[in-house]
């Protein structure tokens, strides 16, 4: 196996996606810790396991994650920091069950009790799976980037998913930028990666190699939740991030990152779920926004949130928001807590 690169005429053309899976081949070598696991004699056994995605904020995390089980339940937006918790999302079929696990984008900057938190969740997932799969957005890799690399594990394999390739006109840049990122990552981690995988998590391409390059790493084993299990999260939780979701999307650059949802009543009654949630906003002149022009703005943010809600649950979402005004609840260690976070 050699670390130079050669560029398939192929792959020049704009239209090359399919030919990016080469890459994978030319960049790589086996990983000597994953061999054992990736050579297990018995191909065909069922295989079960945890694989953490971790990256920088906005990189695409939480959208590969719902494109990988095909259903959403881990909020996205533009906004970097969308993602607060840890989420699993689970994908079985018949000689496999996945579970994926979401986590917050990893934190530079604005260190308070919130985003410390988040970093915890990020590196205590490493600790705890089979498989890593660090996300890179293509063509991009900078100090945000490394930051995260530097927290990788090297005695377990780590798949390097180049996300966003829907974005890149020449395809053929994408190997001198995995030869890159390859060649740094070696000098930390010697073993190199045990796989690259260019994606487009949006588009949904390339999601089926990417389960077949991470299954190799999964060790044989049961089911580790039940066969048509989605998700390890409840009815609540997804209930208080879709709300979530939508303040981020809805609102201004600042607004999102000083509000945080509870949900204050869920109840079911038949296929009919009522939930009472609030909003809470950090400041008072934020209630005014989050409200806007005749209520306006509450009014688009709830029936989004309750439409999103709806095909989650397959029924009918009866769903009152408030907006709540408690100061200084990012950096108020209690609060976070009855927030769920860890
Ligand atoms: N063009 C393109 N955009 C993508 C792709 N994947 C994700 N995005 C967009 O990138 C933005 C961020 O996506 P998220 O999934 O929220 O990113 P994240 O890494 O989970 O972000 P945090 O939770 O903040 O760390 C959203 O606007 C997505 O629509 C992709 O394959 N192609
Ligand atoms: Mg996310």
């Amino acid at each position: 196996m050699t670390d130079q690169i050669a560029v398939p005429e192929a792959v020049s053309s704009t239209d090359a996606v399919t030919e990016v899976n080469s890459l994978t081949e030319a960049v790589t070598e086996p990983v000597s810790v994953t061999e054992t696991l990736a050579e297990t004699p018995d191909a065909d056994a069922f295989r079960s396991g945890f694989v953490a995605i971790v990256g920088r904020p906005n990189v695409g995390k939480s959208t590969l994650l719902n494109h990988l089980i095909g259903q959403k339940i881990s909020i996205t937006s533009r906004k970097a920091q969308t993602t607060r918790h840890r989420i699993h999302g689970i994908y079985t079929d018949e000689h496999t069950q996945f579970v994926f696990v979401d986590t917050p984008g990893f934190q530079t900057k604005h260190m308070n009790a919130l985003n410390r938190g988040m970093n915890r969740v990020v590196t205590s997932s490493l600790r705890d799976v089979q498989v890593v799969v660090f996300v890179l957005e293509a063509l991009r890799y900078d100090e945000r980037d490394q930051e995260v690399l530097k927290l990788l594990p090297d005695n377990r394999p780590v798949l390097l998913v180049i996300n966003k390739i829907d974005e890149v006109a020449d395809k053929g840049q994408l190997f001198s930028f995995a030869e890159r990122v390859a060649q740094d990552y070696k000098l930390s981690h010697p073993a190199g990666f045990a796989d690259i995988v260019p994606v487009s998590a949006k588009l949904g391409s390339k999601l089926d190699e990417l389960k077949v390059a991470l299954r190799r790493y999964l060790p044989e084993g049961e089911l580790i939740y039940d066969k048509d299990d989605i998700t390890d999260r409840t009815e609540k939780f997804l209930a208080a991030e879709m709300l979530r979701e939508k303040v981020f999307r809805y609102t201004g650059d600042e607004l999102p990152y000083s509000t945080s949802v509870v949900i204050e009543q869920f109840k079911t009654v038949g296929k009919l779920r009522r939930i009472h949630a609030a909003i809470l906003v950090d400041k008072e002149g934020h209630k005014a926004m989050l409200i806007g022009k005749k209520g306006e703005k509450l009014k688009e943010i709830a029936t989004q949130a309750r439409l999103d809600m709806e095909k989650l649950f397959d029924g009918k979402v009866y769903l009152e928001v408030f907006v709540k005004l408690r100061s200084g609840w990012a950096d108020d260690t209690r609060v976070l807590r009855s927030l769920g976070y860890e």
